[in-house]
């Protein structure tokens, strides 16, 4: 029975924002100010594949300190391609990840992020769908994302991939498009969110697929366990919790296999590599795309290995898109996740830090240029409903 009048921290989740560092627009003290204790991060400047300085981790880490917080969380310390492909000097890379890995603890800090998604991380195709009223959202609309696929970057074989309906629909949407329109869904596509490491142009692009040839989704996985097995072990000397993210839309795309989109995919990592370092970055709005992932069912099969949340909510419709709903509505029953995510924190008497993830540009900041995504008052607003969502729960049935 918790008797407090507020969240008291001890099993609560730990409330915390993402922080690009010191060129993200959202500043530290706005995060502070949203009521966050911990700030997710990493060091994007340095080249994907290289070891992180100790001396730079603490850097960043006395910024977030000075401004009265914890950085709690890596997100994400990007795995090269070379580990998905197993071409090239990947083992190099692998003896640098566990470098990386060994300075953060030393530093400590403790959990992880990563995702095995090839080529591109998250993807959406707009990313300033207005909703009903006047903000902002993410949205993947998959006639668009074929329409890039077939006509734009024009990916040998990829109308093999779809039906017919789906191509003739992807057609309609091209030919509707103009050359702006066009432009702007392939720098969408290929020029890289935020947060993931790499852009291209379409000639690169096109190459970067091209190493994909003959790996397929149980290649893939291999590679995936293997890297899990080198890596799990100096993170579970080091005490620290990996957590990878799962794969944002959860399927396939563009011909490359992802193998991180089901309870049965992370199921297979922990079989093969059963260890406690060997996490999951619980991800509602990437999982609940997918009518078939039960998210709540996952929360309590994953118990144990769910150490990093990202709660968001996206609404689906039946041809396959989405968009990034308020973080209360859309498809996600997000009461349901959060009272199992009480339940499992209560049990391990831990607080897994959470971060509201993404949020719609809306009020003030449609005026400023943002990250999609992470305008700081859409994000304000989704934290504050979790929070209230959280406290419910816990007043109520605790
Ligand atoms: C999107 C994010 C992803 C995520 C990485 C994790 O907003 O959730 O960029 O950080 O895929 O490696």
């Amino acid at each position: 029975m918790n008797t407090n009048n507020k969240i008291d921290g001890s099993c609560a989740m730990q409330q915390t924002m993402r922080w690009y560092g010191p060129n993200d627009p959202v500043s530290l003290s706005d995060i502070r100010q949203a009521g966050c204790t911990g700030i997710v991060s990493a060091l994007h400047h340095i080249p994907n594949g290289e070891v992180w300085p100790i001396e730079d981790i603490k850097k960043r880490q006395k910024e977030v300190a000075d401004a009265g917080m914890i950085w709690s969380v890596v997100e994400s310390v990007p795995v090269h391609e070379n580990i998905k492909t197993q071409i090239g000097p990947f083992l190099k890379h692998i003896d640098n990840y566990k470098q990386s890995i060994r300075n953060l603890s030393s530093c400590g800090i403790r959990c992880i992020t990563y995702n095995f998604m090839p080529v591109l991380d998250w993807t959406r195709t707009d990313l300033a769908y207005t909703m009903e009223d006047g903000s902002k959202a993410l949205r993947f609309e998959k006639a668009a994302f074929i329409a890039f696929d077939l006509f734009i970057l024009r990916r040998p074989g990829a109308e093999s991939d779809y039906t017919e309906e789906e191509i003739s629909r992807a057609k309609v949407r091209f030919d509707g498009m103009n050359d702006e329109e066009k432009h702007l869904l392939t720098r969408n596509i290929i020029a890289g969110l935020p947060g993931s490491e790499e852009s291209f142009t379409i000639e690169q692009f096109q190459q970067a697929l091209d190493t994909y040839k003959g790996i397929n989704a149980d290649r893939l996985r291999q590679n995936l366990i293997y890297f899990l097995s080198e890596i799990i072990p100096v993170a579970h000397e080091s005490g620290v919790k990996m957590v990878i993210h799962p794969d944002d839309p959860p399927y396939g795309i563009l011909g490359l296999p992802r193998v991180v989109s089901t309870a049965a995919d992370f199921k297979a990592l922990i079989t093969a590599i059963p260890s406690l370092s060997n996490g999951l970055c619980f991800c509602t709005g990437s999982f609940g795309v997918r009518a078939d992932n039960d998210l709540a069912a996952m929360v309590e099969q994953f118990a144990d290995h769910i150490n990093f949340i990202h709660l968001r909510s996206t609404r689906r419709n039946e041809w396959g898109d989405f968009y990034e709903d308020n973080h209360l509505d859309g498809n996600v029953d997000m009461y349901a996740v959060v009272k199992q995510l009480v339940k499992i924190s209560h049990a391990r008497n831990v607080s897994i830090p959470m971060r509201p993830d993404h949020g719609h540009q809306m009020l003030d900041d449609l005026k400023k240029k943002t990250n999609p995504g992470y305008s700081a008052i859409g994000r304000l607003r989704g934290l504050a409903e979790l929070r209230g969502l959280e406290y419910g729960i816990i007043r109520s049935e605790m």
